[in-house]
């Protein structure tokens, strides 16, 4: 039981004690001469859970899944990926800014992009049009309520993309939440892919950092490319050390977090006036709408007023996530100050 039930994502998850205690005692070097042993470490360790050549420590996951479309792109070209993505709504239109890169967002039911899709949108060769240069994908989806897709689902989409000489990269901020709710190795998910980005910071529960990780090639692209966006960060292992515990003792918990988030969805579904497709209650969020007036900040300011804070991401939705700092008493807690709160609706 905490003081505050932290609903509002899991990037809210405070370091363990042994993360705290490596991080005070990791042996530390410059990396951006790459002369820093954590931080090697913890690229070997990455590469080798994610089946890839090499990975690349980053500041975070927008950081990493830039990186990324610079590495795969050249100005001018466009982008695949769903309107949902994370991409797409929450990382500052950095593709168009930074990267010179046009969108072509395609709406789907659960966030993933289909192969006919896919297909349909890589642009054919002609003078008149932009080349297409990636195709984006997303696993769990964080804006279809962490919904999973499968490495076939992937494999598929990647087939088509490199079939048009199109690589493939794949936003996996979540992705060992994936592997755990469909019970598969996560390189099942990494294989057909050109580049991942896994996220340390939020249900592994790191202070910093993400990791991206692809073919030797790619990575020194990204090496370069990292630096140009201020990312060399030099004596970094006193953070790589935490992202080493992450990946070593943070991965075989994170079925429990996708329990307390069925629980907490199971529950809200029997509120009257609540919609939840729990259809889409795969992982650690639940993403429900209140259709009454003024009922999601009943919720929101009722729920803050008990301690629980929840987040708001549309005029009738709601996000909660469950993380490693939320237990089956703060899913009571929650669901009772709910309860309390719309206690009348109907
Ligand atoms: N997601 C955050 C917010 O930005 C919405 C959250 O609280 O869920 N890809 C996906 C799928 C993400 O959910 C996020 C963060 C990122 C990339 C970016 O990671 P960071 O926050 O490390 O830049």
């Amino acid at each position: 039981m905490h003081d505050v039930v932290e609903l509002r994502s899991d990037t809210f998850t405070l370091p363990t004690p042994a993360m705290r205690e490596t991080m005070a005692n990791a042996e530390v070097g410059d990396d951006v001469w790459e002369e820093d042993p954590t931080v090697k470490r913890l690229e070997a360790l990455a590469a080798a859970r994610l089946g890839k050549e090499r990975s690349l420590f980053v500041a975070s996951g927008t950081m990493g899944n830039l990186t990324a479309l610079l590495s795969h792109t050249r100005h001018g070209q466009e982008i695949i990926l769903d309107l949902d993505s994370h991409i797409f709504n929450y990382e500052v239109g950095s593709a168009a800014w930074i990267g010179g890169l046009q969108t072509r967002p395609i709406k789907t039911e659960r966030g993933f992009l289909s192969p006919d899709q896919v297909r349909d949108a890589i642009r054919p060769a002609n003078i008149h049009i932009p080349s297409t240069g990636l195709v984006c994908l997303e696993n769990t989806h964080n804006r279809h309520s962490g919904t999973c897709c499968t490495p076939e689902e992937i494999n598929a989409v990647a087939e088509v993309a490199h079939a048009h000489d199109v690589p493939v990269h794949l936003d996996g901020a979540r992705l060992f939440n994936a592997a755990a709710a469909l019970k598969r190795d996560v390189k099942e998910f990494t294989r057909p892919v050109d580049s991942v980005m896994v996220s340390l910071s939020k249900g592994l529960a790191a202070p910093v950092g993400s990791m991206l990780a692809g073919s030797a090639d790619v990575i020194a692209t990204a090496r370069r490319i990292r630096k140009m966006l201020g990312g060399g960060m030099r004596q970094v292992g006193v953070l790589a050390a935490a992202g080493i515990i992450a990946l070593e003792r943070m991965v075989d918990r994170l079925d429990e977090d996708h329990r307390n988030a069925r629980r907490l969805a199971e529950a809200l579904a029997a509120v009257p006036g609540v919609r939840v497709d729990l259809t889409k209650v795969q992982t650690n969020i639940v993403i429900f709408s209140v259709a009454r007036p003024g009922g999601v900040e009943a919720l929101v300011e009722g729920a803050l007023a008990r301690k629980v804070r929840i987040h708001r991401i549309s005029e009738q939705s709601i996000r909660l996530v469950t993380h490693k700092d939320i237990d089956e008493e703060d899913v009571d807690r929650a669901l009772e100050a709910f309860r309390e709160i719309t206690r009348g609706w109907k």
